[in-house]
């Protein structure tokens, strides 16, 4: 096991919903929030503007494929794609976030989970939390779907109730799990009963940093795509030397901490993508922590 520089410094705790007056979300959303680590099936996009976002995802795609690159490649370029960043800045999408976060928040990172047909890609389980460094434990996740998103198609999965128990153990993956990501829990059975986020085209979820999910390779002949949208809140510090393409969203952040960069003009203004990342300059995070 190894432990990141400035883990020590990390507190691991959920922080309950808002409890501001809402602007979208209802009651019992909020409760699920608190309860289960995860709100879903909200609808943002209606179906003529998620086939708009689908076919610029598609474009983008196409471009990252002509560089080389996988479908999980869109990866922390929410400031140099347009496309991104109007996503990212969506009005109806950050009243949600808010009603959760609360007034005061910015994205500082996306990812494109795109599980094409026949990949054998699978997300092992995981919080998100441990992978950064990032203190208090104050980022949610909004996983916007752009296709329609089910069981067999390798829709992600959670255990409610997990976001309660701070940080859980994760070390490295294995080889033969062929997770786009590199830490996995194990014996997460151990935190309850999964359930699959199944949802259509233009739906969100949005889960805590700290609640266990993952997901299955992609048995169907439809492709899964969804985009992974990170959301904090402005008090929240990095805990490493990592400088975050952070957009802000809502409200102000008065010590000046984030970055609020620009709207890029195109989808790659600088032609072919730069190597990219949410946490492009932090690669070795925690394997292990402690809960506070
Ligand atoms: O898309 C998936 O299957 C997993 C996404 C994920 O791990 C995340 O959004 O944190």
């Amino acid at each position: 096991m190894t432990t990141a520089a400035g883990v020590e410094r990390r507190v691991f705790a959920f922080h309950p919903a808002s409890d501001r007056p809402a602007k979208r979300l209802t009651a019992n959303q909020r409760r699920s929030f608190d309860e289960r680590g995860i709100v879903d099936r909200i609808r943002v996009f209606d179906a003529t503007e998620i086939a708009d976002i689908r076919s610029r995802i598609d474009r983008l795609l196409q471009v990252f494929k002509q560089a080389g690159k996988d479908s999980y490649s869109i990866d922390g370029y929410q400031t140099s794609c347009a496309t991104i960043y109007d996503i990212v800045r969506e009005p109806r999408l950050l009243d949600f976030v808010e009603d959760l976060l609360g007034p005061d928040f910015v994205c500082w990172g996306t990812h494109c989970f795109c599980k094409m047909p026949g990949d054998g890609k699978t997300v092992s389980w995981h919080q998100d939390a441990p992978f950064w460094p990032l203190s208090p434990t104050r980022t949610v996740t909004v996983w916007l779907a752009i296709d329609d998103v089910d069981a067999e198609n390798g829709a992600m999965q959670v255990i409610p109730g997990s976001h309660r128990h701070g940080a859980i153990p994760i070390s490295a993956s294995k080889p033969e799990e062929n997770n786009v990501l590199w830490l996995t829990t194990e014996g997460y059975e151990s935190y309850g009963s999964a359930e699959h986020v199944q949802l259509t085209a233009g739906e969100v979820s949005i889960h805590s940093d700290l609640l266990l999910h993952g997901s299955e390779r992609n048995h169907s002949p439809r492709r899964r795509c969804g985009m992974a949208i990170r959301y904090a809140t402005v008090d929240v510090r990095t805990t490493s030397d990592w400088r975050p393409k952070s957009i802000h969203c809502r409200g102000t952040d008065p010590a000046g901490y984030w970055p609020d960069h620009p709207r890029p003009e195109a989808d790659a203004p600088a032609g072919l993508p730069a190597p990219s990342g949410e946490l492009s300059s932090v690669r070795s995070p925690a394997t292990s922590q402690r809960s506070e």
